[in-house]
């Protein structure tokens, strides 16, 4: 048995991994190969810096850990209050609507169902920021549902918006509690799909069980699951990018960000699935080591476990 605590750490760190190198890759078309992100991740000189993904999934653990669990009003004031320390980390136009409206008066209720013609959002903004709740709620399915539904209508009240961030969180929890030499990518894919209340992502998730089996390439992985910033279109996609390579986080999250479209998006959440399953070894002590922040973030993980072992008992 992995003990948790690097897991807790390797499911952070793998999120600002994929987030910070998938970064520079945000908006292409599919890169020639995820090899190409791998070299691209040895040779970089520098700090690779992560953008809103890390950010929000920072204020998401930060609330956690301050408060000893979930807190939806103390969570929302926290990702308002980051966002506003920080506004240049590439957020999605909704998020800042929502604190700009919540500080000129509305309520925190009412805010997020205003975006998008009253419809809220589906972006994967709920998603891409789940990993700390699936860390400290993994245990109960039914608890982590409840709690991942509240803390995703801080900003994304679409209901296929709040079931990407689900089914996300499912992912890491079921990766959590794995290891990587009993693994199976198909028992996997199928508790996720199994998982879902939603038709879309029933489908999706059938689909990627199928590209699994038939070794799909690339370009039909993204023509049949997406690669783009709808829920829906990116968070399959990041759960069938960890299935593929189950044997290795890095490869994928290099799978992941080779995809391009929502690169950073997609390679933060496949790299929190596969940072849950295989703990900080999982990632190269050289590339860890690049990334901004990347102490303070596993100092988050550690606090996270702290606190779970102390609900625990
Ligand atoms: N109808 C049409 N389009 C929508 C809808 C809707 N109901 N909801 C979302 N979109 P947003 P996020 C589209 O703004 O989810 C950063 O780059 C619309 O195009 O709520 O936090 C991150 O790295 C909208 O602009 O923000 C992620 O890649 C987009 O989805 C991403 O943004 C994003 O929804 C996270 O964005
Ligand atoms: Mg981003």
């Amino acid at each position: 048995m992995f003990a948790m605590l690097t897991k807790f750490a390797g499911s952070l760190l793998g999120t600002a991994i994929g987030d910070s190198l998938g970064a520079g890759f945000e908006g292409f078309g599919p890169l020639p190969s995820p090899s190409y992100v791998l070299e691209f991740a040895r040779q970089y000189r520098g700090q690779l810096r992560y953008t809103d993904d890390t950010h929000m999934t920072i204020g998401v653990a930060e609330s956690l850990i301050e408060r000893r669990g979930f807190d939806k009003l103390h969570m929302a004031n926290k990702l308002m209050e980051n966002y506003e320390q920080q506004p240049f980390r590439g957020y999605g136009p909704g998020p800042p609507t929502v604190f700009r409206m919540v500080r000129s008066g509305v309520s925190w209720e009412e805010a997020p169902r205003r975006l998008f013609g009253g419809r809220g959002s589906f972006g994967n903004g709920a998603a891409m920021r789940v990993a700390p709740l699936a860390l400290l709620f993994h245990q109960s399915l039914e608890e982590l549902r409840e709690v991942v539904s509240q803390a995703s209508q801080i900003t994304h009240t679409h209901p296929l918006g709040v079931e990407g961030a689900v089914l996300q969180a499912y992912a890491i929890a079921l990766s959590l509690k794995a290891t990587p030499s009993s693994f199976d990518p198909l028992d996997f894919l199928e508790a996720v799909a199994q998982a879902t209340r939603e038709a879309v992502y029933a489908e999706k998730l059938s689909t990627a069980q199928k590209l699994l089996e038939q070794r799909a390439e690339r370009a039909e992985v993204v023509r049949r699951l997406g690669n783009s910033v709808e829920a829906f279109n990116s968070a399959p996609t990041a759960i069938f990018c960890f299935a593929k390579n189950y044997e290795s986080a890095m490869d994928a999250i290099a799978y992941a960000i080779s995809l391009g479209g929502d690169a950073d998006t997609i390679g933060a959440m496949t790299g929190a699935i596969a940072g849950a399953l295989h703990g900080e070894q999982g990632f190269p002590a050289e590339i860890v080591e690049k990334i901004e922040d990347s102490a303070y973030i596993r100092e988050l993980g550690a606090k996270l476990y702290e606190l779970w072992e102390s609900r625990r008992s």
